[in-house]
């Protein structure tokens, strides 16, 4: 067997999954689209789920004529048999499909968005570098910029880095650039939606 490198991970991966939804679909309202995707994702062989942030609402960021988003991270272990961070990748698109995913506004409403955020290896940042085209960038180029990732994401683990940067920091560093950037981002810790 051929050991694995950064360019081409063959070990368990660790990734960092966003979901996202504010239009109600056949498999039912934001929230249960939600769920039921990160339950789909956490049943495929190879998949282990190692932690989940709270629900969150979430004011839209970008294009803010839509509706209130629901966001939530979900922290997973993937090996071999998920096939590296694309086949992690379509099987999220995967439920995308399922969820009857229409797209024809950028960064419009959507019944089910599930953004790789960042992949590591043995605890090393995956760094896509372009080999993936723009089907998948690593780590996520707007992660930094968007609340509705970084305050899940922080709270599904507090010690979380991007770029090697603590995204703890990254989440001060937004708010303190934009004092509303926090404001629209509430914590649901009643709502039950990680497997
Ligand atoms: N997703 C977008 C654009 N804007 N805003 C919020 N609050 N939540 C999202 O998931 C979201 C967004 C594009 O992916
Ligand atoms: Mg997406
Ligand atoms: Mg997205």
């Amino acid at each position: 067997m051929t050991p694995g490198t950064a360019e081409s991970p063959t070990g368990p991966l660790q990734a960092v999954l966003a979901f996202g939804s504010n239009l109600a679909g056949d498999l039912g309202d934001p929230e249960e689209q939600i769920r039921r995707a990160a339950a789909t994702v956490a049943a495929q062989p190879g998949v282990t789920v190692t932690g989940a942030s709270a629900l969150y609402a979430t004011a839209p960021w970008g294009v803010t004529d839509q509706a209130e988003f629901r966001n939530s991270v979900l922290l997973v272990e993937a090996d071999g048999r998920v096939g590296g961070p694309l086949g992690l990748l379509h099987l999220c698109q995967a439920r995308e499909q399922e969820a009857r995913r229409v797209r024809d506004r950028h960064w419009g409403p959507r019944t089910l968005d599930i953004d790789l955020v960042s992949v590591s290896v043995d605890g090393v940042p995956v760094r896509s570098d372009g080999r993936w085209g723009d089907e998948l960038i690593l780590p996520h180029p707007w992660a930094h910029e968007r609340a509705f990732v970084l305050v899940p994401w922080v709270d599904a683990d507090p010690s979380a880095t991007l770029g090697g940067v603590a995204v703890s920091g990254l989440v001060a560093d937004l708010a303190r650039r934009d004092p509303d950037a926090l404001g629209g981002v509430r914590r649901l810790p009643d709502v039950a939606w990680a497997p």
